[in-house]
């Protein structure tokens, strides 16, 4: 048994043989890059053990209660060709289990993709809030799911979506979910239309098409007709509704929360997660082709990045506002989920360091089974009364009682706090405690009075005791709710004009994939809300009249922050292909791939046929297998002139990538139709070449290639 290369994505730990092996040993250990949910009890206890307890054990096959089987080929029959006899438990028994293997997917977030990390506290948070995980130094294991809004389990990672961002701290004084999107707004400002906007995204009742998706006709109907989810709806249309990485998204509590210092004081809070690595999108083409070349694309960006040790990272920063009786800032309402508060009018302050290290060991188990909700807090985080948010903190308790069957669903090992849990609830499906005593109740006497009450020195949660203004029941949204477009002219005045194409190459394509032209219509009108160009140049596209704005639109001060365009960030783990000729490799192929390694990102030797160069390199892909969507920049070694290497060259031209060449490469690019002094592509020697790719690189594109317009 040879341990299997470090090449991320190798199945198993270890090497398969190519014969099917017989002699017995015990299961395979997880890969290194993989963790486990922490070995604690149902109720929270350190059970000081290794997670692989929870492994598969024996070397040899045996049923579910632990007896050896020598045949799981054959069914027990009356003769070899006779039928099949009801006494056979193997057979029933492996059947039933695979019968139920299905659980209900998540209604939202079906799509998605995890790891395990650590999240560390810079201390700086203490002024205003008292959670002991936030405090300097202190380490909190984490659990990290991030996932698409629309699409079914087995949809594609790189729609037009928004992104879940959600995050379990294990504290020890009790778990803390933040459960985020990659998008600071939401499409709706009350919880209780929150099943009209996912009835209307997702596909249609009668066809149920299309997939995961927002560019059909009920989508567009519900948010043209409902103008508060438009800022929601701008955000899709821009490169932030197809990120290039999980690794490479900004991460937003979007409601406004209240924390609590050790003195009692209130402050009002935004969350937001920055990326390390920046934020960075795919182009629109790049994320239709890779929903057919690599439907997995964003679950295997993370899970490749973890196991080549270059851990994702983000910091976590706060917004903080005074918790003034009326709840705004500099005229925001800060209980609107519609609404952002520009970075440049609250800064935001990062509080701690979140790190992803660990790839989860079974989907299943822990990805899938995580059970996230908005209410999971601690002794000083609260929430406001931010009617979407209030709505969330009755939906994500009852949703994992149909989700993970029955009301346990916090004793399935990635769930359960690292936090001693006393909670006096009992029994009910899958019931993993084993709890002692005859009183579950309070007050007691026979259990001698446990559980007692804990006072907040002894770390209890008391609710911030907000006054509550005197009022009157009624369904109705405050007077401040009803502005919908000045922050949807604010983001398009912020935006680079790179940046604006985008967003008007995709408003005209999903309105262009909705049937109704009074869909199309209507939408226009919101959009001639936002802003003229915008407006007519989509109608433009669609064929249409431009509609005018019912009044003048306002003036607004853009937000530079909001601009992916402009800087320079750190390239770790990008990949880099490395196109070269199988059957007369280049000179210097070595230097290029260690220079590329030492550099932090990832070579894929990419050639003209599949396995080993003369001198034993491995050949990663193929110019049958892989197409420009894989490789955030290439370099060219060798003079390859078929239609192939055009076709990948032209897709990296077209997505403004950086290319370069050295040696006979070249030739490939003048053969393709690409200048050696086209923008964005570099000639010459190793050293050169490879310098300014990665500087190129570190912009993420080559912004200027872009036409604007
Ligand atoms: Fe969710 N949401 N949501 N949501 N949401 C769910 O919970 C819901 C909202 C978010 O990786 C569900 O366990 C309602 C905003 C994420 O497991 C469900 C409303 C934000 C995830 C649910 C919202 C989110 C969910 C589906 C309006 C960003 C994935 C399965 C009141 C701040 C968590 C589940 C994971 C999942 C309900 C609005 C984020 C049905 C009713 C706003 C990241 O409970």
């Amino acid at each position: 048994m040879s341990t299997q290369s470090s090449v991320p994505g190798a199945p198993a730990s270890r090497t398969p043989d190519l014969e099917e092996p017989t002699s017995p040993h015990p299961p395979y250990p997880p890969k290194p890059d993989q963790g486990a949910p922490a070995a604690r009890s149902a109720t929270g206890a350190d059970m000081g053990h290794g997670a692989d307890l929870a492994a598969q054990q024996d070397a040899y096959l045996t049923t579910a209660q632990g007896l050896r089987l020598p045949d799981t080929d054959h069914s027990l029959k009356a003769g070899p060709r006779g039928p099949t006899l009801l006494q056979d438990h193997h057979l029933r028994e492996k059947i039933t289990h695979f019968d139920h293997e299905r659980i209900p997917e998540r209604v939202v977030h079906a799509r998605g993709a995890a790891a395990h990390g650590v999240f560390v506290g810079y201390g700086n948070a203490s002024g205003v809030c008292r959670a002991g995980f936030l405090a300097e130094g202190v380490r909190t294991p984490v659990f990290v799911r991030f996932s698409t809004v629309l699409g079914s389990r087995g949809s594609a990672d790189t729609v037009r979506d928004t992104r879940g961002f959600a995050t379990k701290f294990y504290t020890s004084e009790g778990t803390f979910d933040l459960v985020g999107n990659n998008i600071p707004v939401f499409f709706i400002q009350d919880g209780i239309k929150f099943p009209d906007v996912v009835h209307a995204a997702k596909p249609h009742p009668d066809r149920e098409i299309p997939q995961a998706q927002s560019a059909h006709d009920t989508f567009w109907d519900f948010v043209s007709l409902h103008t508060e989810a438009q800022f929601h709806t701008l955000w899709n249309m821009s490169d932030r509704g197809i990120p290039r990485s999980y690794r490479m998204m900004e991460g937003f509590g979007i409601h406004t929360f209240r924390l609590t210092n050790a003195d009692g004081e209130t402050s009002l809070v935004k969350f937001h997660w920055k990326p390390q690595l920046g934020v960075h999108s795919l182009t629109w083409e790049e994320a239709q082709l890779t929903c057919g070349f690599d439907p997995d694309y964003h679950r295997r960006d993370l899970a490749d990045a973890i196991e080549a040790g270059t851990f994702p990272e983000w910091d976590l920063g706060i917004q903080v506002f005074p918790d003034d009786p009326d709840q705004t800032f500099a005229g925001i309402d800060l209980l609107d989920p519609t609404k952002i508060v520009p970075e440049e009018l609250a800064p935001v302050q990062p509080i701690g360091r979140l790190t992803l290290d660990a790839n989860p060991t079974n989907y299943f188990a822990e990805t899938e089974q995580v059970a996230f909700h908005p209410g999971h807090l601690v002794p000083g985080i609260d929430v406001t009364d931010d009617p979407l948010l209030q709505a969330r903190l009755f939906s994500y308790l009852d949703t994992q009682i149909s989700r993970l069957a029955g009301p346990n669903f916090a004793q399935i090992p990635i769930n359960r706090p690292h936090a001693p849990v006393n909670d006096m609830a009992r029994d009910g499906w899958h019931q993993d405690g084993l709890h002692t005593g005859v009183a579950p109740y309070r007050p007691n006497s026979l259990d001698g009075g446990c559980p007692f009450l804990a006072d907040a020195a002894a770390g209890g949660y008391a609710e911030s005791p907000v006054v509550v203004p005197e009022s009157q029941r009624v369904r109705e949204a405050p007077d401040s709710f009803a502005d919908h477009f000045s922050q949807p002219r604010l983001f398009w005045h912020s935006m680079s004009p790179v940046e604006q194409t985008h967003i008007i190459a995709a408003y005209t394509f999903e309105l262009g994939k909705c049937q109704e032209d009074v869909v199309k219509e209507r939408q226009l009108r919101a959009l001639a809300e936002i802003d003229g160009e915008l407006c007519r140049t989509v109608a433009d596209g669609l064929g249409l009249p431009a509609p005018q704005p019912e009044a003048a639109l306002g003036d607004v001060e853009p937000s530079p922050a909001l601009s992916q365009v402009g800087a320079s960030w750190p390239i770790d783990g990008r990949i880099v292909g490395v196109l070269v000729d199988a059957d007369n490799p280049p000179a210097h192929l070595d230097g290029v791939i260690s220079a590329l390694s030492d550099g932090g990102v990832t070579p894929l030797v990419t050639s003209t046929r599949g396995g080993e160069l003369a001198d034993g390199t491995a050949i990663k892909r193929t110019l049958d297998t892989v197409r420009s969507v894989e490789f955030d920049a290439v370099l060219v070694g060798s003079e390859i002139s078929d239609s192939r290497a055009r076709l990948l060259l032209g897709e990296c031209w077209r997505h403004s990538k950086a290319i370069g060449a050295w040696g006979e490469g070249h030739r490939s690019l003048e053969s393709a139709g690409y200048p050696a002094d086209g923008d964005g592509v570099v000639v010459g020697g190793t050293d050169e070449v490879i310098s300014d790719v990665l500087d190129l690189l570190g912009a993420h594109r080559v912004w200027y290639r872009f036409p604007e317009g």
